[in-house]
């Protein structure tokens, strides 16, 4: 099953990468923006679910742009692009994201970067590999002495003042904060110690389940904004390796309001 995700990861790459070469002629095209990406999306977004059901036809789909197809206990979860803002500037960083769930648990997850081509994969039990290395998450063990990845609030603006707290907090209790674009990179980064530790608030399930699923098979911590199991659920998302997630959770709970514990 790993395999076949795989498969669909590269194949979708495929078709990202040679999109990217006329970024410039079709920036040019300002009109034509917008459509180009969607393009991109769809067309990602079908040769990863042909791929996933010729091999699995039973099998459920959840994906971001095409949205809920068949039912079955293995439904495969997918961005086909992850970082659409990074992409259509040509800023290279963005990834591939396909999730395999057995009755709701993550048991396969891909994370493909098709401009650096690092393949990150993942199965439950098995542990986190970088194309044929295995990966593990730091052991960095002061948060003063991290680098932190997170994203920004760009839609919902409900919780902006909360995370501001926790990022004007975390600007000086870490080494550093970086914001990338990609969270499923972002949490594959991790993964790979890369960054310390990550957070961000309202996720959706496909931007997450494969690189959490990562981290958690590198050995880190994944959980909510409370360090509860629950982040597949709410998209409020904190990682890290287990000294920095506690640490992370730390600095972030002062500025919790209600609806972010839930
Ligand atoms: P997307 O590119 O698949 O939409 C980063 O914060 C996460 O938010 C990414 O996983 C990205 O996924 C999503 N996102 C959606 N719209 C965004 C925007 N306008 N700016 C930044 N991130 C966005
Ligand atoms: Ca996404
Ligand atoms: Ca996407
Ligand atoms: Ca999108």
């Amino acid at each position: 099953m790993l395999n076949t995700a795989v498969k669909a990861a590269r194949r979708a790459g495929a078709i990202i990468n040679r999109a990217s070469n006329d970024l410039d002629q079709l920036t040019v095209r300002a009109k034509r923006e917008n459509d180009f990406v969607s393009e991109v999306d769809h067309g990602a977004e079908q040769a990863i679910i042909d791929t996933l059901l010729t091999a699995y036809p039973g099998h459920a789909i959840l994906a971001e742009e095409s949205g809920v197809t068949g039912e079955s206990e293995y439904q495969w979860v997918i961005d086909p692009l992850d970082g659409t803002t990074n992409f259509l500037h040509g800023f290279p960083q963005y990834a591939i994201s396909i999730a395999l769930l057995h009755n709701g648990v993550p048991t396969h997850g891909v994370v493909y970067d098709p401009t650096r081509n690092e393949l990150f994969t993942a199965s439950r039990g098995v542990g986190a590999f970088l194309n044929d290395r295995r990966i593990r998450v730091s052991k960095r063990a002061k948060l003063k002495e991290s680098l932190i990845g997170t994203g920004f609030p760009f839609r919902d603006f409900s919780h902006l003042d909360a995370y501001l707290g926790m990022f004007r907090d975390l600007v000086q209790k870490t080494a550093g904060l970086r914001r990338p674009g990609s969270a499923a990179l972002d949490l594959a980064w991790t993964a790979a110690g890369r960054t310390d530790g990550f957070f961000e608030i309202g996720l959706n399930l496909w931007d997450i389940a494969a690189g959490c699923l990562l981290v958690t098979e590198a050995g880190g911590l994944v959980g909510d904004l409370t360090g509860e199991d629950r982040h597949l659920q709410s998209g409020h998302v904190v990682a890290g390796n287990p000294k920095v997630f506690v640490q992370l959770l730390q600095a972030i709970e002062p500025h919790l309001t209600l609806p972010l514990k839930a």
